[in-house]
């Protein structure tokens, strides 16, 4: 029996449900900020989706419309044959069969009782984690007991080099082999993008009289083959070490893994494991949220806390985390702005130093941005709205819709424009929450001013009405395309401006060189600063007067209104029941557009009163038909006092990947649900914000629970949060 308290840190799996196969190998996905590896099976299973990702490999194969993350040779395989007979859940007879990932140690461990054909039973437990220590290091262990008769053990570990992107492949010269009598190691080097990359493992008994063969196999699945004969109850253990390097972080892969491989092993297994629990328990230490009283939010919590700390880059800030994470194929790795409004702000407050290596993978793809926006005809910084390792909008143009084989237009990647200052905002944000004046002076004044010039050149003046529009743009409704005057996007563009000639002011007088250089790179003059402040008093906000609430851009209250409560029980959504140009036409809103204003800007959006009318209306029409939307909605709700709204709505968010409510966590962890949970509960029900220079906490809990405890790092100090029930 396991307590309370561990049952709160750990997924379980027992029994084995084939059917939810491509579910579980997406949550207990195992990463380090470096790599995330799917959980398939060492000994594989029909249908699996592998997946070995690392962050930045991205390659565009010929025929394909965009880049992609690159599926790595698997590092994972190991089989077991007992007396000849492979083991496969899928073979012989499973007994008993429980995996767990813990989330505290992450480590992701299961255990098998199966018997062959010929009776032998036997025990087998596996264990896995992508170390916290040495990012370049994937460990896993296989320890295998005969229990009711004498049987003979062959365990053959290897690395599959045949692995694609579901069929589309990104290798030229992949090279298998192997070295000395335990290792083996496939090199490649991608297509067009040429990074080079190896993958090297170890693989050793415990009980080193074991005869070891060793082969090398078709060259592209090299392998280490073990063969041991046990007695009833007796056990052989093996280990597997994998050091994963690419050009990306050495100047020469091969020889950089090997030496890896050679601290790895010098270190032992045992001593990785502990000093990889000994990282986690520190970042834990900062990011853990313990609510006492709900053990379903509170293991969903770390569940997705979790899945953001594997995904956030440690030592690398060129790279950013994909709406999917490091977890599956889906938007192909793209980063979206789901990284910094959704899972940088539990960086921010809890791991700052990783939400820093984040936003300056922006600044470093500044000069994609310019080039976006020259080439849209504009000036300044416009950021892709799909990024990958080279800062070009690699959103594609086209995509077809599946089962009906429809091809759609994609005009995110043209008008969904807001990314802009989604980013800006979130550089204000870490700059707010740390203080980190050498970051923002440095690099993010430059990112929240060159978007601003964009802003400057793409906003219109309408003389006969004197104000200022914003035309063909996306929201983040994306039901509804290339709308004029997104209530969102004109909201945040003054809120963008006007903060820019703030931090233009500041910037002159607190570093008045850096200002200069800035003054001359990028343009801005006197001239540009009064156009600014123009536009933050003459920009048109559309405003419903009969409502008494925000129109969400032109034209929207003349819809065709849809009740969406009659639309159950529904699981898809509505574009997809209605067709994609009809939904156009419908009052039917896919996720947070005005409510996620309404958690941007907090008070500063208007009375309570107002929000409550924006919500009442707003919150009705939407469908969830993004996985961004609920964690939002409960976040606003919370902070609105509807707090059992607000514990329906996180309950919602809790359940998109753990219970896989939108059925397509095949593609991956959504990222920016993981982050916006955490958002739900520190700044909806705790109530954690901003306000006159310091932090305030202004709790609106749900009744059950009991209490609530987080730390937040605030101006570079550490501070505890309790909260209680009243
Ligand atoms: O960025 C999101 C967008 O807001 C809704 N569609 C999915 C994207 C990636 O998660």
């Amino acid at each position: 029996m396991t307590s309370l308290a561990e049952r709160t840190w750990q997924i379980d799996e027992a029994p084995f449900v084939p059917g939810k196969l491509a579910h579980t190998e997406t949550i207990f996905t195992v990463g380090n900020g470096y790599m995330g590896l799917r959980a398939t099976f060492e000994e594989g299973y029909p249908g699996e989706l592998v997946s070995t990702l690392v962050h930045g490999i991205y390659d565009h194969a010929a025929g394909e419309l965009v880049p992609e993350l690159v599926n790595l040779p698997n590092p994972l395989p190991i089989t077991i044959e007992v007396d000849g007979e492979v083991f496969r859940l899928d073979r012989g007879t499973l007994y008993g069969y429980r995996r767990t990932l813990n989330l505290k140690e992450a480590i992701l461990r299961r255990g098998v009782l199966w018997r062959n054909g010929n009776g032998a039973i036997v025990q087998i437990t596996f264990e896995r984690f992508a170390s916290l220590e040495l990012e370049h290091v994937l460990a896993q262990r296989v320890a295998v007991r005969a229990l009711n008769k004498p049987c003979t053990i062959t365990v053959t570990a290897s690395i599959d080099g045949t692995q694609t992107n579901e069929g589309v492949g990104h290798w030229t010269s992949l090279i298998g082999s192997s070295e000395g009598d335990h290792r083996i190691v496939v090199t490649g080097k991608t297509g067009q993008s040429a990074y080079g990359v190896a993958i090297m493992s170890s693989f050793m008994p415990h009980d080193l009289s074991a005869s070891v063969q060793t082969v090398t196999g078709g060259s592209l699945q090299p392998f280490v083959r073990c063969q041991v004969p046990l007695e009833p109850e007796q056990t052989a253990t093996f280990d597997k070490v994998t050091a994963i390097h690419s050009t990306r972080d050495a100047a020469d892969p091969l020889a950089a893994a090997r030496q890896t491989l050679d601290a790895a092993e010098a270190r032992g297994w045992d001593s990785l494991r502990t000093a990889h629990v000994a990282e986690w328990a520190r970042y834990w230490d900062d990011s853990d949220v313990e609510i006492e009283g709900d053990e379903v939010a509170q293991r969903a919590l770390r569940f997705t806390t979790y899945h953001v700390l594997i995904a956030a880059p440690r030592h690398d800030e060129h790279v950013s985390i994909g709406a999917k994470t490091l977890s599956g194929p889906g938007y192909k790795g793209h980063v979206f702005w789901d990284t910094e409004l959704f899972m940088v702000p539990l960086l921010t407050v809890t791991q700052p130093r990783l939400a820093r290596n984040l936003l300056m993978y922006r600044y470093h793809n500044l000069p994609g941005a310019r080039n976006k926006a020259r080439e849209a005809g504009y000036e300044g910084a416009l950021f892709p709205w799909e990024s990958t390792d080279t800062g070009e909008e690699t959103t594609p143009r086209w995509i077809e819709v599946k089962p009906s084989g429809e091809r759609i237009r994609v005009w995110t990647g043209d008008t969904e424009q807001h990314i802009s200052t989604d980013i800006a905002y979130a550089v204000m944000e870490y700059w707010r929450w740390t203080g980190d004046e050498t970051f923002f002076a440095n690099y993010g004044a430059e990112i929240v001013l060159d978007t601003a010039v964009f802003w400057g050149s793409r906003v219109e003046y309408k003389p006969e009405r004197d104000r200022y529009e914003l035309p063909m743009q996306i929201g983040p409704d994306e039901y509804h395309e290339n709308i004029d005057n997104s209530a969102f996007t004109n909201s945040m563009v003054r809120w963008h401006l006007r903060t820019a000639t703030e931090v233009w002011d500041w910037l002159r007088h607190a570093h008045p060189s850096v200002a200069s250089d800035l003054a001359m790179r990028l343009g801005i003059s006197d001239a540009r600063i009064a156009r600014w402040r123009d536009i933050v008093e003459k920009m048109y906000i559309p405003y419903n007067q009969e409502r008494g609430i925000l129109e969400q851009f032109d034209g929207f209250s003349k819809l065709q209104p849809i009740n969406l409560s009659l639309w159950q029980p529904r699981v898809t959504n509505m574009d997809a029941i209605l067709g994609h140009e009809a939904t156009q036409h419908v009052m039917v809103i896919k996720q947070a557009d005005i409510v996620m204003l309404m958690a941007l800007l907090g008070e500063e959006f208007g009375s309570q009163e107002e929000r409550l009318r924006n919500w009442n209306f707003y919150s009705r029409i939407v469908d969830h038909g993004s996985s961004l939307s609920p964690a939002m909605h409960a976040w606003v709700a919370a902070r609105l006092g509807l707090v059992r709204e607000a514990y329906d709505l996180f309950s919602f968010a809790a359940s998109i990947d753990l219970e896989d409510a939108k059925g397509n966590v095949r593609d991956g962890i959504h990222g920016a649900a993981a982050g916006g949970l955490w958002q739900a509960a520190v700044f909806g029900f705790a109530g954690l914000r901003l306000e006159n220079g310091s932090f305030v906490v202004q709790p609106n809990l749900p009744e059950h629970w009991c209490s609530m405890r987080f730390h937040i790092y605030f101006r570079g100090k550490r501070h505890t949060i309790r909260l209680t029930a009243e």
